[in-house]
């Protein structure tokens, strides 16, 4: 059985959803970011981590993404081929390092580093984000899901911030990306995941 690794809140979400998505087994096992149980498990002391048997994973993308291709069946993965895998790859750098990068850096400054590094990044959050929201809008363009008419680990990923923009209160200034994310978030196994993982 799998063991999705992180603490409530964190990314551990769209791990354990990727879970449920795929109807596979696992134990969600909290841990505190930066405690000695996660920096056991990630040189990092961050989660999340996955545990497959003898093997373990951190980042969430990574895990997503493995997920995915362990299980190829499920039809979570990148299209065939090289540029089926060219292309997954770019959805997933675009996710994390443009589109989380504003939400991210403002919660650190709200909750995570030492209280005298804080500075208030609120409207430059704001401002990087609502150009990023564009950019996933034209990306998009008429398509349902990142990948077409197919759901995969990437809508995972881009839902999951989705989320986190919403509760962040980053307007999404874009009918298209807001229906998107009302389709991916509606979905049974993000409701199951979130249940499983504490968050409802
Ligand atoms: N690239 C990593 C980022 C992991 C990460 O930053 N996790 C947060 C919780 S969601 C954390 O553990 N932060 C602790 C810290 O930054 O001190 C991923 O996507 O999993």
């Amino acid at each position: 059985m799998y063991k999705a690794v992180g603490s409530r809140g964190s990314r551990v979400s769209r791990v354990v959803w990727m879970l449920e998505e795929l109807g596979e087994p696992y134990e969600f096992v909290p841990v505190k970011l930066r405690s000695p149980e996660a920096y056991a498990l990630n040189p990092s002391g961050k989660v999340p981590i996955l545990i497959d048997g003898g093997f373990t994973l951190t980042d969430s993308a990574a895990i997503c993404t493995y997920l995915a291709d362990k299980h190829a069946d499920k039809g979570m993965g990148a299209n065939t081929g090289l540029t089926g895998r060219a292309e997954m790859d770019s959805w997933m750098h675009f996710a994390q390092s443009e589109f989380e990068a504003p939400l991210w850096n403002k919660l650190r400054h709200r909750f995570i580093l030492p209280s005298d590094m804080r500075v208030d990044v609120g409207p430059a959050a704001a401002y990087d984000f609502a150009s990023e929201v564009k950019a996933l809008d034209r990306r998009l363009g008429q398509k349902q899901y990142a990948l077409g008419d197919r759901f995969s680990a990437i809508d995972v990923l881009l839902g999951d911030m989705g989320a986190w923009a919403r509760a962040g209160k980053f307007p999404i200034t874009s009918d298209s990306v807001n229906a998107y994310m009302d389709r991916v978030l509606e979905r049974p196994a993000r409701t199951r995941s979130q249940a499983a993982c504490g968050f409802q």
